[in-house]
């Protein structure tokens, strides 16, 4: 896209298209220079439905396509209701089915009593029409590197066990993308399944082991900042007020997951896990990390749990230790609350 040549001399602020004239918006400027590539590994699930609807609506980021992952719901539920999102959104993101079941541990019930039964929540199972793309989600993500190279960022908000398949498929992918930004992990806190894990990795610690000992430029959003991260259900109707068709949906999807909050910590809203995530990768100077090797425990009572290693030999991945709830949690409610006007410029 070429975009922003011509400043109108009667209006220097005003930039125009190269081709034909036309004023040029912000969202066009955007795209017009450089947005960020990202393929969302995930479980939807309703955090996960707030994450990918916010990708979709931030301009500086370019969703190049959703690989599923067992979690939240089995696989199947996940590949069709992240079809679902991408439809309703009025994209053609490509969504690629991925693994069925755990890398090596026998896979666990999926999280039904947080994320109601098809996943979102109240709503029954959506029914989109948008094809699933032929390739294995391990396989996408292998060719988008091989198309994207370093432009590229993988965004895991599940299991991390597409990505230890994609490392099997291709050893040098380390080497060839931007790197890794996940949510998933407890380093420094406890875990939200046991005192030990964080439910990602807890649901494969294989993968994870895989994954944080690859050699990639890894970012772990874990709970050590996503906890302190929390939207209420009054900033869940103030963006279904702004954006009536996608928030609206947004708010009935996650009254089943406030209620999980409600019961078990008597709080009305939910913490924004999966969109931490994303909003580490848009706007990096809201969070701090601290460095150093990290194992995943896989076998015991604390499989699951990611614990720091003094292991020279080992590569190191940034772990977030502090952010800046505030400026994260109005920037989720202000993208989303816009996202109707997003989906109408499409
Ligand atoms: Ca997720």
């Amino acid at each position: 896209m070429v975009l922003i040549e011509v400043v109108n001399p009667c209006k220097p602020d005003t930039l125009f298209c190269h081709y034909c004239t036309n004023p040029v918006n912000e969202r066009q400027i955007v795209m017009a220079m450089s947005r960020q590539k990202i393929i969302i590994d995930t479980d939807p699930g309703v955090d996960d439905a707030l994450a990918i609807h916010m990708a979709f609506a931030d301009p500086r980021l370019d969703v190049v396509g959703l690989t599923t992952v067992f979690g939240n719901v089995h696989t199947h539920q996940a590949t069709r209701n992240a079809r679902h999102l991408v439809e309703m959104a009025g994209l053609a993101v490509p969504v690629a089915h991925g693994a069925e079941r755990p890398y090596q541990q026998a896979q666990r019930d999926p999280a039904h009593f947080i994320h109601g039964a098809e996943g979102f929540g109240d709503l029954p199972a959506p029914n989109p029409q948008l094809p699933v793309d032929p390739r294995s989600a391990a396989q996408f993500i292998c060719d988008m590197a091989d198309e994207h190279g370093e432009d590229l960022l993988l965004c895991p908000i599940g299991p991390l066990t597409n990505l230890a398949h994609a490392l099997d498929l291709d050893a040098d992918l380390p080497n060839k993308i931007g790197g890794v930004v996940l949510m998933g992990g407890a380093v420094t806190v406890p875990g939200n399944v046991n005192a030990f894990a964080e439910a990602n990795i807890h649901n494969d610690p294989h993968a994870a082991e895989m994954v944080f000992a690859a050699g990639w430029d890894v970012r772990v959003i874990g709970l050590d900042v996503t906890q302190q991260i929390l939207c209420t259900s009054q900033h869940l109707e103030e963006i279904a007020l702004g954006a009536p068709g996608i928030g609206g949906f947004l708010r009935d999807v996650s009254a089943f997951y406030v209620r999980f909050y409600q019961d078990s910590r008597a709080f009305d809203g939910c913490c924004l896990h999966d969109p931490a995530a994303l909003i580490a990768i848009t706007d990096p100077d809201w969070f701090s990390y601290d460095s150093a090797p990290v194992t995943v425990i896989v076998e015991g009572e604390e499989a699951g749990g990611t614990q720091i290693v003094d292991d020279p030999d080992r590569p190191k991945v940034r772990f977030a230790v502090a952010c800046d709830t505030q400026k994260i949690r109005d920037h989720f409610i202000t993208t989303l609350k816009n996202t109707d006007l997003r989906f109408s410029e499409r």
